[in-house]
């Protein structure tokens, strides 16, 4: 059994502040960890106004706290976040996320990130990356 708290994984390696400057990301589990996906504590900084596109990537994201928008860039359809919603990059769906506050994400990603992934020009993560443990 594979039991870590945020508190001790924020200490590691497992957390990765974006260089763009709009989150960092608690990976609690890596793909290491031989679960078949990555689940992660993100936070979005309050302002935070940006394009991603997770081609090579599923993703479900879910809000704990604070407030925003997420906007599906090919139909310009806009879904608001608050605490309890839920949305699922299913397609691969390029989109935009802003954060109107602070908002606090658990999010799953499959397959698995490795671990120090920061997006790409295209807003994506590449497969390969270095593994953290
Ligand atoms: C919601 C979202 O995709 N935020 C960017 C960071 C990502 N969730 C991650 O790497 O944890």
């Amino acid at each position: 059994m594979i039991v870590r708290t945020l508190q001790e994984a924020r200490r590691t390696a497992r957390r990765i502040v974006s260089p763009d400057g709009n989150w960092e990301s608690t990976r609690l589990l890596l793909k290491g960890d031989g679960m078949g996906f990555s689940f992660h504590i993100t936070t979005i900084y309050a302002g935070a106004d940006f394009q991603m596109h997770y081609k090579n990537h599923l993703e479900s994201v879910y809000c704990i706290d604070g407030e925003g928008e997420v906007e599906v860039v090919a139909s310009g359809e806009k879904y608001p976040i608050q605490p309890g919603t839920l949305y699922n990059l299913d397609q691969h769906d390029k989109h935009v996320l802003r954060a109107f506050r602070e908002m606090t994400m658990a999010c799953v990603f499959n397959p698995p990130l490795h671990g120090n992934e920061v997006h790409n020009a295209e807003g994506a993560y590449e497969l390969d990356a270095e593994s953290v443990s």
